[in-house]
């Protein structure tokens, strides 16, 4: 059960994030009611969220999910991909502070966009993709080694991050779409499969079993309350024009 959530306020520049969803600029005042609502969805799970200042230098840092790891042992701050993105990594390094002590962090060369990164219990898959490279990963698995914790690497090439693709929603359920039906390291999971045409809502999230899903996807709210969950709507579609998702407004510990 996670407790606790971080979360950080769009600011005016999210319209210069990076995208190549190809849906058009966001709507910065609908982008925040949009926001507050998932602030509200994480609270009713029982989470309490701290809410960070917006900050206008990072046009993308409303995705704190990309800048750090944290597990219930350790806390790792990583090197995102993405140039842009760096610096994002400085104020996280003083907020995670607040909750742990042991804090890791990710050297370059190496570099890790934490949404890349999905917790199967103790055991953490790695997906390689554009802004995750297989020496950040290597980094990721020796910390949590460190901590009694184990990671393992998934090649993925149609996807912006591993958890674009793959979602677990504990009990050994996995929400896959695409490339990760078949991935055979996913075979022993029970697979809720989101069909292409849904594939946005392949990136929900378990919070305390429930499930928050975007809104506008009946197939993949219909599969995923057959599997007996409790499902939250909300809707995201200023965030999918920025390639984000769920998982990646919140870090959750
Ligand atoms: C980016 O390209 O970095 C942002 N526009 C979207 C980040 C989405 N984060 C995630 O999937 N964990």
């Amino acid at each position: 059960m996670f407790s606790n959530a971080i979360v950080r306020k769009p600011g005016h520049s999210l319209v210069n994030g990076l995208t190549s969803a190809g849906l058009g600029v966001p709507d910065f005042q609908k982008a925040l009611a949009q926001h507050q609502a998932y602030i509200q969805a994480l609270e009713k799970c029982g989470l309490e969220v701290q809410v960070l200042a917006a900050d206008e230098d990072f046009p993308d840092s409303t995705f704190v999910e990309d800048v750090a790891l944290l597990t219930p042992h350790c806390a790792i701050i990583t090197n995102p991909g993405a140039s842009s993105r760096k610096g994002e990594t400085v104020e996280m390094q003083q907020v995670v502070r607040e909750y742990y002590t042991n804090i890791e962090e990710v050297r370059a060369p190496g570099t890790v966009d934490a949404g890349d990164i999905m917790m199967v219990d103790t055991h953490y898959y790695i997906g390689l993709s554009e802004r995750t490279d297989p020496a950040g990963a290597e980094q990721i698995i020796s910390f949590l080694g460190k901590y009694g914790l184990s990671g393992s690497v998934v090649e993925l090439k149609d996807v912006l991050h591993l958890k674009t693709g793959v979602a677990y929603l504990e009990n050994n359920n996995l929400v896959v779409c695409g490339e990760f039906l078949t991935k055979p390291e996913f075979q022993t999971f029970d697979l809720i499969h989101i069909p292409k045409t849904e594939s946005y809502a392949a990136n929900c999230i378990w919070v305390n079993d429930q499930v928050l899903i975007p809104a506008g996807f009946p197939k993949a709210y219909r599969k995923i309350e057959a599997a007996g969950y409790s499902v939250i709507e909300l809707d995201m579609s200023e965030f999918q024009k920025l390639d984000g998702g769920l998982s990646c407004l919140s870090l959750r510990f």
